[in-house]
């Protein structure tokens, strides 16, 4: 029996489930750029030049190796912009007995998957998704089993299981987190090596062409386009990264420079997240390269913690919280998200470096994302579904399992605290610490309150007097409400002042 295999956009590995026993001479890949798709958000203009040009090429690697695969462009003329619908087509032509498919990696997708068996009278076959190190049945037994979960001993579970890093039942170097070494200042002397860039070929130069046509009014700078779009050059781009920036990946983690969006970081999360590089290949990678004595503890187990501690974590959790971890509003937030998180028109130079970076680059990294973007958000009260939409937008590595945890979960708290043991709220001192933003900026770090004070500073006071009720129990804030309430009550009224002064202005 005829099956059409449905490779999503984010699926492009090799080794994928759904391609799992292919019959090469009967079954069809369908491969399928579609507007549903490409706008359910107004995706970062090179996010979708990106993925598209990696499915054109996925394609026809598919097809030299004999797959009979059926690509429909987004500009063809019978294209009807949605997945069924392509289905659908396809079936006419080809009459067929199923659909097989890996799990998608967002909720709304698996959720209209698993109506289309009615709408097209054809089985539907959902895969595991294979391309991760634990499976949402094994995150939600081992979370089912604890009051309280945390990444770090779900961490450990995968170097046990998977023998990373590990001396027999021992962590290398004795110790599972080298995190406290990994918080260095950065300093303008560092000589931060390029990042990886491809050569545009045509089947780009056809996709930046559509996607500046068709999708002029999405968010962000289609070109300079450097992207990888090939296994091959995805493999290169990651051999870079262990050669040239994984020594100082550690060192470096949390720091911040004006004009430096790559700094230290792998910028692998495009790849890993659309298949063209598996988790795997890239945590043997640093781990050799650390028994080959090119790249310190600190940096090897820092980095593979984040592919196998958070990266799996997040989607253990999303899983196991979906569909109602989308509403979760811990806070009551309700703010409208600014106009400068579009613009990066504020005098907040952090926040305007950081936009201006994600605009021209659809990346910025954690520290940027969590501390700078995020921690705006959350010490402003920005409604969870703004911020989501937002950072769903304009990453080119976004994708909801992956994007929800750390909005909702990490920056926000939205989730009370399921995800992470305390907000990541900081003042301006931890960005003048990590970075150089401060010393252009029209604000002064220095100042606590008044017109020309850092507005994070006296907003994370105020985040902590608002939410104090939801948050004093929380033992991890419980020196900071002892600082605040040892506070006299006029610096207790000017927080208040500035803040509401500083939040009525904001639009
Ligand atoms: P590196 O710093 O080099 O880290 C190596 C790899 O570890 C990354 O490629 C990524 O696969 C993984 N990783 C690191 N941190 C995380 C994390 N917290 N969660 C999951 N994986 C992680 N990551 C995404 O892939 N997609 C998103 O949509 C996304 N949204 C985020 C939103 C917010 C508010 C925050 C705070 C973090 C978000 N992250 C997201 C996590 C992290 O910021 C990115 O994975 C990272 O910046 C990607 O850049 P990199 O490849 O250079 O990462
Ligand atoms: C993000 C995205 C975009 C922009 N376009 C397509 C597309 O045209 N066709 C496709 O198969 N996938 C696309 N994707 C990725 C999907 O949105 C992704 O597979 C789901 O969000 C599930 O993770
Ligand atoms: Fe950001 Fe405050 Fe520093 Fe300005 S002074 S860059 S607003 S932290």
């Amino acid at each position: 029996m005829k099956k059409i295999r449905l490779i999503l956009g984010d699926q492009l590995s090799h080794s994928i489930s759904s391609l799992e026993g292919c019959d090469k001479l009967n079954d069809i890949i369908l491969i399928c750029e579609v507007i549903e798709e490409a706008s359910y958000v107004k995706h970062h203009k090179k996010k979708i030049a990106f993925l598209f040009s990696a499915m054109r090429h996925f394609a026809n690697e598919l097809t030299e190796l004999g797959y009979t695969v059926s690509y429909v462009k987004l500009d063809d003329e019978l294209n009807t912009g949605s997945f069924l619908g392509e289905i659908k087509r396809l079936i006419a032509d080809e009459p067929c007995g199923q659909v097989v498919v890996t799990q998608p990696g967002e909720y709304r997708l698996l959720k209209d998957i698993r109506s289309w068996e009615s709408e097209l009278g054809v089985a539907i076959e959902v895969r595991a998704d294979n391309r991760f190190l634990s499976t949402p049945e094994e995150f939600s037994s081992w979370a089912s089993e604890r009051k309280q979960i945390r990444m770090e001993y779900f961490y450990r579970n995968v170097r046990r299981d998977y023998g990373i890093l590990m001396e027999g039942k021992e962590p290398v170097g004795g110790k599972w987190n080298y995190d406290g070494d990994n918080r260095k200042s950065p300093n303008a002397s560092l000589s931060i090596p390029p990042p990886y860039h491809s050569n545009i070929d045509s089947i780009t130069e056809d996709v930046i062409k559509l996607v500046s046509e068709r999708f002029s009014d999405h968010f962000g700078d289609i070109l300079p386009f450097q992207f990888a779009v090939t296994r091959n050059q995805a493999l290169e781009a990651l051999k870079q990264f262990i050669e040239h920036r994984l020594y100082y990946f550690g060192d470096y983690q949390d720091a911040m420079l004006e004009g430096e969006p790559w700094m230290y970081h792998s910028h692998l999360s495009f790849y890993l997240n659309c298949g063209l590089l598996l988790p795997m290949e890239c945590v043997r990678a640093a781990e050799q390269a650390y028994y080959d004595g090119y790249a310190p503890l600190n940096s090897v187990e820092g980095f593979i913690r984040q592919i196998v501690g958070w990266r799996e974590y997040v989607r253990g959790v999303y899983w196991h919280k979906m569909p109602g971890y989308k509403a979760e509003n811990f806070f009551d937030a309700k703010r409208k998200l600014p106009e400068f998180y579009w613009t990066a028109k504020t005098k907040m130079n952090c926040l305007s470096q950081c936009v201006t970076e994600t605009k021209e680059n659809a990346y910025a990294h954690h520290i940027q994302r969590l501390m700078v973007l995020g921690n705006f958000a959350l010490l402003t009260g920005i409604a969870p579904d703004e911020v989501n939409e937002w950072f769903l937008t304009v990453y080119a590595d976004a994708y909801e399992w992956v994007e929800l945890p750390n909005v909702s979960g990490m920056v926000l708290f939205a989730d009370g605290g399921y995800l992470a043991s305390k907000p990541y709220a900081s003042g301006g001192s931890y960005i003048n610490k990590m970075s150089d933003y401060c010393k252009s900026c029209q604000y002064s770090v220095s100042k606590k309150n008044g017109e020309k004070a850092c507005p994070f500073n006296y907003l994370y006071w105020s985040f902590l007097a608002k939410n104090r009720e939801k948050l004093s129990s929380n033992h991890r804030l419980r020196m900071m409400y002892t600082v605040f309430d040892r506070m006299p009550d006029n610096k207790k009224a000017e927080i208040e002042h500035d803040s509401n002064t500083f939040l009525g202005s904001l639009k």
